[in-house]
């Protein structure tokens, strides 16, 4: 196969996969929604500070998916990792430690202070990458961002690293992103219903009490497929029916076993694993 063959037929992979997930449960043109985990240059370039195997291959696929999900206006979210200077996650901020290590580090903020009780959490620690308003936070040059996507940055308290783009790592702080697919979501419900609600029925669950949901579907794609990729898939359980992460649109840091218990973990959690070609 010719290269332009060999890249039309992803694209037909990628818009397969797509209408086949649109179409689930005979509903036809439901909504869908997709999020392209942490697009950026510290993690694409090859000199990027913290640069994961082959990322810029995914950046042409990406660009598609995000074209045919915006030109069916599904939602279009990018996750952007944006650490303030001296963020907690460095390795420099941790005397004698190196990136990549592996140390537990207590979650209070306040170092001296004997008095308090501290709980210990296991954490990697990384190279600086990602700082706020410098050049390898800023979105690969070649990712293209709609401006109707949604952008959330995560990752910018000092102390808490954030890997999922729904809650931070002490598994407490949200970073808005769930509360804003709600918010979505209950506009799409209330369009939706307008024309057969009457304006006296406030009644807008589905009569067992459970919220309606509208956008059940979500596709999770960007770097690292172990990591921001892992987290966001399993914490978007907790909103949509389905989630996906499209493999061959991901890349992985692959730290020691990292890559095969990001997989079990999501599958744990319900979340599917595929190829576009299948
Ligand atoms: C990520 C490590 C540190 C990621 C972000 O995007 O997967 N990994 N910060
Ligand atoms: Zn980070």
């Amino acid at each position: 196969m010719t290269a332009p063959e060999e890249e039309e037929e992803r694209r037909k992979g990628i818009r397969d996969f797509v209408n086949a997930r649109r179409n689930t449960n005979n509903t036809n043109n439901k909504t869908l929604c997709l999020i392209v985990v942490d697009v950026q240059n510290d993690f694409m370039l090859p000199s990027g500070a913290l640069s994961v195997a082959n990322a810029e291959e995914i950046i042409d696929d990406v660009n598609y998916l995000v074209d045919i999900m915006t030109a069916e206006k599904d939602l279009v979210i990018f996750t952007q990792d944006w650490h303030c200077p001296k963020h907690h996650s460095f390795a420099s901020e941790h005397r004698g430690k190196k990136p990549f290590d592996v140390v537990e580090i207590d979650d209070d903020d306040d170092d001296d202070d004997e008095q308090n009780t501290t709980t210990k959490t296991t954490t990697t620690l990384w190279p600086d990458h990602c700082v706020q308003n410098t050049k390898g936070a800023e979105f690969h040059e070649k990712i293209r961002v709609p401006a109707s996507a949604k952008v959330i940055r995560k990752g910018f308290r000092k102390r808490v690293d954030s890997y999922s783009a729904f809650v931070e790592n002490d598994k407490r702080t949200e970073t808005g992103l769930g509360e804003y697919i709600r918010g979505v979501n209950k506009g799409l419900e209330l369009s939706s219903s307008s024309s057969s609600y009457s304006s006296n029925n406030n009644d807008n669950s589905n009569g067992d009490g459970a919220p309606t949901r509208i956008i059940t579907d979500c596709i999770v794609v960007g770097v690292a497929f172990d990591y921001c990729v892992r987290f966001t898939a399993e914490d978007a359980r907790e909103l949509f029916d389905t989630v996906v992460v499209l493999e061959d649109l991901t890349r992985a840091v692959g730290l020691g076993d990292s890559r095969e218990e990001a997989r079990a973990a999501m599958e744990k959690k319900g979340v599917s694993i595929v190829a576009t070609d299948i």
